[in-house]
């Protein structure tokens, strides 16, 4: 695999990690999304002990308002983490 591959399916894999199994598919209660973002996104988003900043994040995120991030609804945050990161890059 390519470096781009192996790095979409470790996003794959971290979210496994913090999702629990609902129905078909995979998602992550509130609880569940501030553990991985507390955890694997600690040097990007600081504040994760701010509840209010955790519950704004769960809410943009949960497009489809069924209370839970699945998959789809969660790149939409690795997106935005990288959008920033990118942006990062380019000030001086
Ligand atoms: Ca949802
Ligand atoms: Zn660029």
């Amino acid at each position: 695999m390519t470096k781009l591959e192996d790095y979409l399916e470790e996003i794959i894999n971290i979210f496994h990690q913090y999702a629990v199994p609902v129905g078909d598919f995979y998602a992550l209660s509130k609880g569940e999304l501030k553990q991985l973002i507390t955890k694997e996104l600690a040097n990007t988003i600081k504040n994760t002990k701010h509840q209010p900043t955790i519950n704004k994040t769960f809410q943009e995120l949960d497009a489809n308002l069924d209370g839970q991030v699945m998959f789809s609804e969660f790149i939409s945050l690795v997106a935005s983490v990288q959008e920033t990161g990118h942006e990062n890059i380019h000030k001086h």
